[in-house]
């Protein structure tokens, strides 16, 4: 998946994104949770598939020839979704019907302002037991036991042994979106706490501690990190400015009244800019 291509959606150039079965990457969907009931749907379409290749397999008497690798689904949300209706109709499902799918839960600390122990009174992992599967917490920060613990879950949701839920404990250290300001919120002592246990900086230790990595390595990361920066800037700024008349064309099929309504309300308030923009356009002649 090209990182650029996220910003068209996020830049509203693209009102869906990319076609999932080319990337085998979902589409964004910014409904908190609604990830889940999503890939939960798909795993039991995997499964389905599976059974229905098996039993035409054995019908004409290919059966246990190679066949493709099996997949599973892995689906990322937050300490917050965690607490929305979805994720627990996706749970219910993912076990009764033994669904090849990884749960993984950001857990952050952090809903915007509202804190995990709002979310829950006991370990997001521990809820996986109420469920019928296993729940894992993982140190979110460490990279190479996060990597750990979601290959076994994967590999094991792949063999038919149903779903995991990982809980990756983390923290995070910057602001929501640049709309949100931490220091209403919370102590800045929490934040250098986690500061200190920074999973890049942790990582990068453990390399040199090893032997495994040098400086050379380190370097070519960072210019490598420059680059794609670099490249999603570029790319970024070089896209087409929206015509946010589009979003309104797009809402139905058909005409509709109150989208009309919207749209006219909206012509309105952006023409009350235009003066503005006429007298940039003189100040800038001047
Ligand atoms: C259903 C729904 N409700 C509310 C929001 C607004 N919203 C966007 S992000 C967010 C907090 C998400 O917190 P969390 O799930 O912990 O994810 P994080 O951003 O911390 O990774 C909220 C409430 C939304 N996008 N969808
Ligand atoms: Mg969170």
């Amino acid at each position: 998946m090209d990182l650029a291509e996220l910003l068209r959606q996020f830049r509203g150039v693209s009102n869906g994104g990319w076609n999932p079965k080319d990337t085998n990457f979902h589409l964004y969907t910014l409904v908190l949770a609604a990830q889940t009931p999503h890939a939960v749907g798909y795993a039991m379409g995997i499964q389905r598939d599976q059974k229905f290749a098996a039993s035409a397999a054995l019908a004409d008497g290919t059966a246990g020839h190679a066949t493709e690798p099996k997949a599973a689904v892995m689906v990322y949300f937050g300490d917050g979704a965690s607490s929305e209706g979805d994720v627990h109709e996706s749970m219910v499902f993912a076990s009764s019907y033994k669904a090849p799918v990884v749960f993984f839960c950001q857990n952050n600390h952090w809903a915007i302002s509202v804190p995990s122990s709002v979310q829950t009174r006991i370990p997001l992992a521990n809820r996986a037991k109420g469920y019928g599967f296993p729940g894992v917490r993982v140190d979110g920060n460490d990279v190479i036991a996060v990597h750990a613990v979601t290959e076994w879950a994967l590999e094991r949701a792949r063999q038919g042994e149903g779903p995991v839920l990982i809980e990756a404990f983390t923290y995070r250290v910057g602001a929501h979106t640049t709309a949100d300001d931490p220091t209403k919120y919370r102590e800045s002592a929490e934040e250098t706490r986690w500061r200190a246990k920074d999973p890049l900086e942790r990582l990068e230790k453990y390399l040199r501690a090893e032997g495994l990595a040098d400086d050379t390595f380190f370097e070519q990361v960072r210019a490598d990190g420059d680059e794609l920066a670099a490249y999603v800037r570029k790319t970024t700024y070089d896209l087409e400015t929206p015509d946010i008349r589009t979003a309104f064309a797009n809402t139905y099929v058909e005409a509709h009244p109150l989208v009309a309504e919207e749209l006219a309300w909206f012509e309105e308030y952006s023409a009350g800019f235009a003066d503005d923009a006429t007298a940039q356009a003189e100040g800038a002649a001047n």
